[in-house]
Parts: C-alpha cells; sequence; structure tokens
C-alpha cells in the first residue's frame, strides 16, 4: 500500500518528502534470531528497525499507566479519553525521565530478558544497560534537533547501542524519530563532531562551550536545520509509522532526531543505553543517582 505522506516539518524546517531525500526505515523483523544477519545490518545501516520485537500488550500496560500519570497532573485534554494522551490546549512538555525512572514495569519491558538476549547476541558476550532512562512526553510542537549520542555519553565506550521505543502508536503525524541514511559512515564527522563531549567546555576562552567552538550548537546538535544538514551531509532522512511493540535501536555516530509533533497527542517514547557489560561505563548515566548533565558532569579544557 502506497502511503499517502503529510506535510512533515522537523525544528519548524520543512522535510523534503522527494524519494531522493526521504524514506522509510529498512525493516529487519525477518533477521531477528539471526545475529550475523542483524550485526550486518547494523554495520550497513547504522540501526535496526524491528517492528512487533516487544510484547504488545505489555507496552501498552504500560502506556496506560503513563497516560494515567499525566491525566492526574492535567496535563491532558479533560473532554477526552485518557489513552489517547490528547494534550491539553498550551501545554509546554518533552522530557519527563522522573515518570521512566519510577515505573517498574516501564524497565521490565526496555531493560527485560527480550531486550537484553538481543543485545548479548549483537555484541556476542554479555550486556549491560545504563541505570538511566531518558523519557520523551512531547507534546505538539518541535522534535529533536539533529544529533549523534556519542557527544552525550561517550565517556565510556563508544560500543554503545541506543534503543528507541515508542508507547502508543507514533505515526508520522505524531512526530517520530528520523535517521539520516549513511550518517554513521561519515568520516570527517565522525572525527570532528564525533570527538566531542556535551559537558565540556573551553577554559582558555571564556568558557566557551567545546561543541560551539568546533562550530556545532552548545545542546549537543551537529546543527538546527535538519533539511540544511541533509543537503550538507547527503543521505535521506528516514523515518516509519511506528507502533506499539517496535524497537528502534541504533549505534552511536548515527546522526537522527525526531519530526515535529503535528497532532493534537502527547508523544511517548522511551530511549535507553546498552554496551557491553565489560567495557568501561560514562560516569554521567550509572548508579542509583546518575549525574546526568549535572555540575559534576562539567569538564573544563584547553580548546
Ligand atoms: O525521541 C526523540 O525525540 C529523540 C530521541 C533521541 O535522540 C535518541 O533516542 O537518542
Amino acid at each position: 500500500m502506497v502511503r499517502t505522506l503529510p506535510r512533515m516539518t522537523s525544528c519548524g524546517e520543512p522535510i523534503d518528502p522527494s524519494p531522493d531525500a526521504f524514506g522509510f526505515l529498512r525493516d529487519s523483523r525477518d533477521a531477528v534470531g539471526d545475529f550475523a544477519e542483524l550485526r550486518q545490518r547494523m554495520d550497513e545501516d547504522g540501526y535496526l528497525f524491528l517492528p512487533g520485537f516487544l510484547n504488545r500488550n505489555d507496552v501498552a500496560r504500560v502506556r496506560a499507566e503513563i497516560c494515567q500519570t499525566l491525566a492526574g497532573e492535567g496535563l491532558l485534554d479533560p473532554g477526552t479519553p485518557v489513552e489517547q494522551a490528547i494534550a491539553r490546549p498550551g501545554v509546554r512538555i518533552a522530557f519527563r525521565p522522573d515518570i521512566a525512572n519510577a515505573s517498574t514495569s516501564l524497565k521490565e519491558i526496555i531493560y527485560g530478558p527480550a531486550m537484553m538476549a538481543l543485545y548479548d547476541g549483537l555484541f556476542e558476550e554479555p550486556s549491560a544497560h545504563y541505570d538511566y532512562t531518558w523519557m520523551r512526553v512531547v507534546a505538539p510542537g518541535l522534535g529533536t534537533q539533529p544529533h549523534c549520542d556519542i557527544v552525550y555519553m561517550g565517556r565510556g565506550t563508544s560500543r554503545l547501542y541506543t534503543a528507541w521505543v515508542p508507547f502508543g502508536d507514533i505515526p508520522i503525524e505524531v512526530g517520530g524519530l528520523i535517521v539520516l541514511e549513511g550518517s554513521h559512515r561519515l568520516r570527517h564527522l565522525k572525527e570532528t563532531y564525533g570527538r566531542l563531549d556535551v559537558d565540556s567546555h573551553c577554559e582558555n576562552a571564556e568558557g566557551i562551550s567545546a561543541m560551539e567552538r568546533a562550530g556545532f550548537l552548545a545542546s549537543g546538535a551537529v546543527a538546527g536545520d535538519p533539511a540544511g544538514l541533509r543537503a550538507r551531509l547527503g543521505g535521506r532522512w528516514l523515518t516509519a509509522d511506528f507502533q506499539v511493540g517496535d524497537l528502534l535501536t541504533f549505534e552511536m555516530f548515527l546522526v537522527h532526531g525526531s519530526l515535529d509533533n503535528g497532532s493534537d497527542q502527547i508523544r511517548l517514547s522511551t530511549d535507553s543505553r546498552y554496551q557491553r557489560a565489560s567495557d568501561p561505563f560514562d560516569e554521567r548515566w550509572v548508579g542509583e543517582h546518575p549525574i546526568g548533565h549535572g555540575e559534576e558532569a562539567k569538564r573544563a579544557l584547553i580548546c
């Protein structure tokens, strides 16, 4: 069936829907269980898109719990079904890690046996996950700027994978993740941007962030203009009409962001991280109370 594409924007910029600028993620569910094939596709694409990998009922149950929490906080439109997560008009919200970090049932999904077996297989040795879970609770409005995860979590190892999990159906209109095709292979980006750390600043240059000093954004984004960035780097923006139970996992150097949420719903998803248990860990994201990007994470450099 041919999908009629809605008007798409990211960070307020139109995303060109023509076939040389936009496409859909490769579906790798046929390779589940064949780790050699999954590793090869991860190498080729920089990601694995596994529709229906997770138990849909479990994910839907956690979604219902989160929606109740949002309703209890007055973030949902009171006249609408809670499970639809329709935002109360004017609500501004995007990031609620506290919700994920407090939910045992959510963690049982994203750090449960199916997920850990996937990463054990991809790494070919026992894997471990960060204790910190990023939870996106994205009200209608702008999506995430294009970035690579390495600048936020690369202090231990770069051999890490992100898992992006929709907690609810996220069709294009609701603004799911977009990845820039082939960007994990861009050596010049890896050797410049890919060596930076978002929590570092240049003490010899009035404390300017190391990211800005190198020509990127202090937020850690490669740039704030997804359409322009695609034109400069090449490749196509890829996404999907994500559904409950899907998993998108990707490596640290893949440029990604998200579409703007053009619907009236709050978009719910988590991102979480996995690595070899034997590799060093980034101290910002482990322990009972991870320091995250707080003061203790800041590093002064000469740059
Ligand atoms: O969900 C989003 O908008 C961004 C998620 C992301 O950047 C990630 O999973 O690394």
